[in-house]
């Protein structure tokens, strides 16, 4: 739909507004009472969220990002669907699947009161989707913006032939300096270590802090997870529903300085905790059935 027509078709949404923005992609503006936020289109990408009177968004944004049509924004909450990382099958596809990369239509907006705004988007199967997977689906994404972040994803199988999906919220926190920062909740979780291309899982012991790259991939883990950050003096708690994995990340500098839409220092100031169903916890849908994956983020 053009801007204008959703413009048009939003008008009385007294806390949002539609704009074409960084590379002529429609952005979704929220403010109300409790909250400012803002949503790309493509990829139904929650890009920033910030409380009313906290200082800082919690969520972290690379100035260096990408904003053109059918490229990866570069940090908020990418949604990883209908696979996680490379995909297994074949080289070619785009890392983290294809739904981050495709303009979601926006179906509804809900203002139950001034402190909360409810957006509704979603996807179907088209072509271009097929091309790289060959099933019918309808996504459906819930984001509420309010005095907490909640985001649900809703993966419903509408073709006649099973699918198995891996999926990650896979959401970039803004900290103040990753050497200030340890991800508390995932104490003695069975991990799998990326960075050293591990292929067994091990256990983890105590809270996880950084000194060099970490991409690990939990599993089999529900539990809140609670990033501290004593230099900006807060903690973002991470309440996951339906996801048995958690993937925490930071490229460190030598990834940082390999990837074009990173600075050099990007690592200093973000670290991605992503709520996901990955790995042995991948999701199979049947036909007609559906499943949801959701998150609380808040202070
Ligand atoms: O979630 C961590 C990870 O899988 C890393 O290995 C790194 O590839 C990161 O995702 C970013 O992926 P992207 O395709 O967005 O550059």
């Amino acid at each position: 739909m053009k801007i204008e027509d959703l413009q048009e078709k939003f008008k009385n949404c007294t806390s949002v507004k539609i704009s074409a923005d960084a590379g002529d992609l429609p952005f979704i503006h929220v403010k109300n009472k409790s909250a400012s936020a803002q949503i790309c289109i493509q990829g139904a990408h929650v890009m920033h969220y910030q409380p009313e009177g906290e200082k800082k968004d919690i969520l972290w944004m690379c100035c260096n990002s990408y904003f053109e049509k059918g490229k990866p924004i570069r940090g908020g909450i990418p949604v990883c669907w209908p696979w996680f990382g490379p995909n297994m099958d074949a080289e070619n596809l785009p890392a983290h699947g294809f739904a981050r990369l495709m303009f979601w239509t926006l179906d509804s907006i809900q203002e139950p009161d001034e402190n909360c705004t409810i957006l509704h988007l979603s996807l179907n199967d088209n072509d271009f989707s097929r091309k790289l997977w060959n099933y019918s689906f309808h996504l459906e994404i819930e984001i509420q913006i309010g005095k907490t972040l909640a985001v649900q994803l809703i993966s419903k199988n509408t073709g006649d032939k099973s699918f198995l999906i891996t999926e990650a919220l896979h959401s970039y926190f803004n900290i103040g300096n990753i050497a200030n920062v340890a991800v508390k909740g995932l104490e003695s979780a069975l991990y799998l270590n990326k960075v050293e291309g591990a292929n067994s899982m091990i256990k983890q012991k105590g809270a996880i802090t950084f000194n060099a790259e970490f991409d690990s991939v939990f599993s089999q883990c529900k539990q809140p997870i609670h990033i501290v950050d004593t230099f900006f003096n807060r903690t973002i708690t991470v309440e996951k529903k339906n996801s048995n994995s958690t993937i925490v990340w930071n490229p460190w500098i030598a990834k940082s300085k390999r990837m074009p839409d990173f600075t050099p220092d990007s690592y200093l100031t973000m670290v991605c905790v992503e709520t996901a169903n990955v790995l042995s916890d991948a999701i199979k849908i049947e036909p007609g059935k559906e499943q949801s994956m959701g998150m609380i983020i808040h202070l």
